[in-house]
């Protein structure tokens, strides 16, 4: 497993944290270790999933995500 941190631009409240919950959990390979406002911790595992798959489902869920 591979561990990132994603920069998370545009939340702001508890449907925020939602939203990317929801958006990250739908993902193949992917656990959610955290998220906050502006912040999520995941690992991934790097022969089913990739960062630009992670910060995809982000931006389609209407956030902007970069990998720290
Ligand atoms: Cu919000």
């Amino acid at each position: 497993m591979q561990h990132a941190t994603l920069h998370i631009e545009g939340m702001s409240c508890a449907h925020c944290l939602n939203a990317v919950n929801q958006a990250l959990a739908a993902l193949p390979g992917i656990t959610i270790d955290s998220v906050r406002i502006g912040r999520a911790e995941v690992s991934y595992d790097e022969r089913i999933t990739n960062l630009a798959a992670l910060e995809a489902a982000v931006a389609e869920a209407g956030y902007r995500a970069t990998a720290a």
